[in-house]
C-alpha cells in the first residue's frame, strides 16, 4: 500500500509558500501562487495542485517569469475596463490586485472587465471565477495557453488548451461554477497519464503524423484535440481573439514561438468579465437568483450533478480532515524546500 501523510490546509500552504520564497519569489508572488496551488490540492484537482510547482520554478529558472514582479493597477477611473500589468510575473497576484476594483466597477456599471497583461499563467481558473461570485457577481474567465491543440480538421498544434470558466453566485450555497480546457482534456492530464504509465482514452490526441493515438508520449509530440469537435475548436479560437488579440497580448502560437517549448508555463494575458445579475434583470419580472435556483433544482432533480459539486465535496473533506499526499509527493516538497531552484533540472 502507498504510504501517505495528511497535512492541514494551513500547513500545506506554509510549505508551498516557503518553497516559492526559497526559490527567490517575492512575498506577493509566493503568497498568491501558494493560495492557488493549495486550493487545487484541497479541491482534489491534482492537475493544477502541487504538481505545478516544478513547472512554475522551471519557468523562473529559465528566466521567463520575474520572481520579484510587482503587478501594477491601471484603474482607468470610470471605465468598464480595468487593467493590471503583471510586470512579467505570475497572473495570480495580478488578479488578486485587480479583482476588488473589477467588482466595484461591475456593481456600479452593471458590467466590467479586468484585463491582465504580461503574465505567466499555469493555474486553474475556478479560484478566480469563484472570487468574482463571492462579490455577488456572475463571471467569465478565459486565457490562451500555448499551441498544443489542432483545430478541428487540422493536424498540427495551433490553438492552446485555452481554459474557460463561468460562475454564478448563489445565496447561502456554493456558486455554480464550471471551468474546463477547450481541449478534450487539460495538458496536465496527459502529463499525469505519462508519469503514471497509463494510456490515454481514445479521442484525446493525434500523433506527430496526425494519426489518432492513446500514447501520452506520442500525444505530447503530436497535438491534442478540441472538445466537442468544431464547437470546441471555435470556442478555443474565440479565446485566442478575446483574451489574446483583443487585449493586445500573445496568442497561443505566439506564446510557443516566444518560449520555444511547452515545458515552461505560458506567458500571455487573461480576460475576466464580471456582470451584475441585478443590473441586467432590472425592470424585468422575477428575482434572478431565485429563478436560477429553480433551474439548478430542475437539473439536480433529473439526477444530474452541478459542475464543481465534486470539488466542493472534496473541499469540505479537506477542510475537515486535511489534505493527503503520497510519500513521493512529500519527498518532492521536501526536496524543493531544501534545494530551491537547484532542485530543478
Ligand atoms: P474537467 O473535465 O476535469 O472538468 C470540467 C468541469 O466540468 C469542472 O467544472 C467539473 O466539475 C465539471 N464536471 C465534470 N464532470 C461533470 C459531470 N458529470 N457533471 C457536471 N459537471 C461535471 O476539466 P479539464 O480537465 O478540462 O480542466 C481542468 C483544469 O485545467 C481547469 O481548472 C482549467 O482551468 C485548467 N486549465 C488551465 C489552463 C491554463 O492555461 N491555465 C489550460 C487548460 C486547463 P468538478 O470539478 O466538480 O468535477
Ligand atoms: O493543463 O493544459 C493545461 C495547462 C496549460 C497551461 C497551464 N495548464
Amino acid at each position: 500500500m502507498t504510504q501517505t501523510s495528511t497535512l492541514t490546509i494551513a500547513a500545506l500552504h506554509e510549505r508551498v509558500e516557503a518553497i516559492f520564497r526559497k526559490a527567490g519569489l517575492n512575498a506577493v508572488q509566493a503568497g498568491a501562487l501558494a493560495r492557488v496551488i493549495v486550493a487545487g490540492e484541497r479541491d482534489a484537482c491534482k492537475s493544477h495542485g502541487i504538481y505545478r510547482i516544478e513547472g512554475a520554478l522551471r519557468t523562473v529558472k529559465a528566466g521567463k517569469v520575474k520572481p520579484d514582479a510587482v503587478p501594477v493597477l491601471d484603474a482607468n477611473e470610470g471605465s468598464a475596463i480595468v487593467k493590471v500589468n503583471a510586470g512579467g510575473g505570475f497572473a495570480n497576484p495580478a488578479f488578486e490586485l485587480g479583482v476588488p476594483v473589477l467588482a466595484a466597477r461591475a456593481r456600479t456599471l452593471g458590467l466590467a472587465a479586468l484585463v491582465i497583461n504580461d503574465c505567466t499563467h499555469f493555474s486553474a481558473l475556478w479560484p478566480e471565477v469563484e472570487a468574482v461570485t463571492k462579490e455577488g457577481l456572475a463571471g467569465l474567465v478565459m486565457c490562451p495557453s500555448y499551441a498544443t491543440v489542432a483545430p478541428t480538421g487540422g493536424n498540427r498544434p495551433l490553438l492552446g488548451t485555452n481554459p474557460f470558466a463561468f460562475g454564478w453566485p448563489r445565496k447561502g450555497d456554493a456558486p455554480y461554477v464550471f471551468d474546463f480546457a477547450t481541449s478534450v482534456a487539460a495538458r496536465g492530464e496527459i502529463e499525469l497519464h505519462r508519469r503514471a504509465g497509463k494510456q490515454l482514452p481514445e479521442g484525446w490526441a493525434i500523433d506527430a503524423e496526425g494519426n489518432p493515438t492513446t500514447d501520452p508520449e506520442a500525444a505530447l509530440a503530436g497535438a491534442m484535440l478540441p472538445f466537442g469537435g468544431h464547437k470546441g475548436s471555435a470556442i478555443g479560437t474565440m479565446i485566442e481573439l478575446l483574451a489574446g488579440i483583443m487585449i493586445g497580448d500573445l496568442t497561443s502560437p505566439e506564446v510557443l514561438d516566444y518560449l520555444g517549448t511547452t515545458t515552461l508555463a505560458p506567458f500571455h494575458g487573461e480576460l475576466i468579465i464580471a456582470m451584475s445579475p441585478e443590473s441586467f434583470s432590472a425592470g424585468r419580472p422575477g428575482d434572478p437568483f431565485a429563478r436560477a435556483e429553480v433551474l439548478f433544482e430542475a437539473i439536480v432533480g433529473q439526477g444530474a450533478r452541478l459542475p464543481s459539486q465534486r470539488r466542493f465535496v472534496a473541499r469540505r473533506k479537506s477542510e475537515a480532515d486535511g489534505v493527503t499526499l503520497t510519500a513521493a509527493e512529500i519527498e518532492q516538497l521536501d526536496r524543493l524546500l531544501e534545494k530551491g531552484l537547484d532542485a530543478i533540472s
